[in-house]
């Protein structure tokens, strides 16, 4: 079944090289242990892809941020394998992660938008992602395009090593299959984004929220509100926010929540209470025909159900639609953002 997907991937769209994982099939599939490096946006995938891989394919996967595993003197052996994710392809400090883990002999896969780029120069394989370049900085499709590479990565290795069962891969491949539609659904959101956008184009701190599969999400909703539109923002996994960051909840405080219908959903419904109580104004993602989590909530974005493993494609659409429509409105240059590059090589 994988096997035809990818050829189907690859003859159809040509957005996807995955001949780079079968030809390592086998290291990955006897792999002790993943490391991710990856920086921004692209590190943000890499959480997505720790919860993948460790479900689908029971290997331990570490993430790191490259800018400081570089510095770090870190452990790695022959036996691990590195996945290095870069949108522009030549991000210095993901780049000094690569030679670092190849001078210690460990096996580097590139996940990166560009042919030709640095880092896919001097990875062993990869898969290109080809989703830009483009004029604008922050990192939007390809977050989508690494997310997409990282899963069918995922569901080879757990297929291929038996942890994920021949009916499950039918039903995550038919899923996934069903994506561009409902990417295509939410992007209907638009208007309805607009208006919340309003309401919140003046506020001077966000806070987001998620469990599982959508706490990546909520880091790089906060990303990306900071990046174009120069509000502080903070992600944080919905169960953290007790530790801590629930002391900043007031009624000035916008905390968008995504609380699709996943295995934590109970959980979040109780973090949307806590939130409540506090008078924070919710801003909840929340899968369609849910009425929960709408009842408590201020403002209730509905996107299409899917499997959890795939949610973040969907629930990082609208925050990407927020952060793009409050910049705008609050004059922010959302292609050129100041200070930041489109590719750091320093
Ligand atoms: C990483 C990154 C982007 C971010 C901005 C600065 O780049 O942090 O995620 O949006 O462009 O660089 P890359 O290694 O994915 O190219």
């Amino acid at each position: 079944i994988l096997d035809s997907m990818r050829g189907r991937m690859i003859a159809e769209s040509g957005h996807l090289m995955m001949g780079g994982v079968r030809e390592y099939e086998n290291k990955f599939v006897n792999a002790d242990r993943i490391i991710i490096v990856a920086c921004g946006t692209s590190w943000h995938a890499g959480l997505v892809a720790e919860y993948l891989i460790e479900d689908l394919a029971r290997i331990p996967v570490e993430v790191e941020y490259a800018s400081e595993f570089r510095y770090r003197n870190p452990i790695i052996t022959e036996k691990d394998i590195v996945i290095a994710i870069s949108q522009s392809g030549e991000t210095a400090d993901t780049l000094a992660a690569i030679e670092l883990a190849k001078s210690k002999g460990a096996t580097i896969f590139g996940i990166c938008n560009v042919v030709g780029s640095s880092i896919a120069r001097a990875t062993d394989a990869g898969a290109y992602t080809h989703a830009g370049p483009e004029i604008g900085v922050a990192s939007t499709k390809a977050f989508t395009a690494q997310v997409t590479v990282l899963t069918i990565i995922a569901m080879i290795i757990g297929s291929k090593r038996g942890t994920l069962e021949t009916t499950r891969v039918r039903q995550l491949i038919a899923e996934l299959e069903s994506i561009p539609a409902k990417v295509e659904e939410a992007l209907k959101l638009n208007d309805q984004i607009v208006e919340i956008s309003k309401k919140f184009k003046d506020a001077t701190n966000f806070l987001y929220l998620g469990r599982g599969y959508n706490f990546p999400v909520a880091l790089e909703g906060a990303l990306k509100l900071k990046e174009i539109s120069y509000i502080h923002a903070e992600g944080y996994p919905a169960a953290e926010m007790k530790h801590g960051p629930i002391a900043l909840i007031d009624e000035q405080m916008p905390v968008v929540v995504i609380a699709t219908k996943d295995s934590s959903y109970e959980k979040i419904v109780s973090n949307v209470q806590e939130v409540k109580a506090r008078k924070g104004k919710v801003i909840a993602i929340v899968t369609e025909g849910d009425t929960t989590i709408p009842s408590m909530a201020d403002h209730v974005i509905e996107i299409p159900e899917t499997s959890e493993h795939l949610m973040p494609l969907l629930s990082v659409i609208p925050l990407q639609l927020l952060s793009y429509h409050i910049a705008v409105m609050r004059g922010c240059n959302v292609d050129q953002p100041r200070n930041l590059a489109k590719s750091v090589t320093v």
